[in-house]
């Protein structure tokens, strides 16, 4: 026979998935707002973007593709998925000249992947959930995952800086999808 002892509080696993906002819904294109305080609530909404962001799976998420058009990213590019970091009101400031080129992808432009150049390396200032200021440079798929999260901040996704063309194909595709999607509901 099991023996149930009684469920202590912290045993208690809560899990919000959040909506993700699809390309081209125009509330992607909205500037996000700096974060004036960091409360509980704002920790509530950046534990359920890592929650969501984990489940998709993915390496980054912005507040905005979510529906909240705030300064706040979450992202972790770590392998074993055990380094997540919450970045609010963040700042970056390229490092030098060199470029870097990674396959992009977005939680909000979902199946479609395509090759981007951006500064290999930046700096970057933030407010952490604490709301401490960090500060950090970052290089490599790091450097390419926050600038791809700070473009969300202002209202630009992966897919402006391919050609109309392309941009175009992938919005016809994705609003085919939503259209199909809304008639099965
Ligand atoms: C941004 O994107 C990023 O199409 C984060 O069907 C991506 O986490 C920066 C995802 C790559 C640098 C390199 C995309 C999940 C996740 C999809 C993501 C999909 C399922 C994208
Ligand atoms: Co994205």
């Amino acid at each position: 026979m099991v023996k149930y002892g009684h469920l202590r509080c912290e045993e208690i696993f809560a899990m919000s998935l959040l909506a993700i906002l699809e390309f081209p819904d125009r509330r992607l294109r909205l500037k996000a707002r700096p974060v004036a305080e960091i409360t509980d609530t704002i920790r509530a909404l950046a534990k359920d973007m890592l929650e969501t962001m984990y489940a998709a799976p993915g390496i980054g998420l912005a507040a905005i593709q979510v529906s909240q058009p705030i300064q706040l990213i979450v992202l972790d590019i770590s392998e074993e998925k055990n380094q997540p970091m919450i970045l609010i009101n963040p700042r970056l400031v390229p490092l030098g000249d060199e470029r870097s080129c990674y396959d992009e992808g977005c939680l909000s432009v979902p199946g479609f992947y395509e090759t981007v150049e951006r500064p290999a390396k930046v700096q970057v200032q933030a407010l952490n959930e604490h709301a401490e200021p960090i500060e950090f440079v970052a290089e490599g798929l790091l450097a390419t995952c926050i600038q791809h999260e700070c473009d969300h901040l202002n209202g630009k996704l992966f897919v402006d800086y391919l050609t109309t063309l392309k941009r175009e194909r992938i919005r016809k595709k994705l609003e085919k999808q939503h259209k199909d999607a809304d008639g099965r509901a």
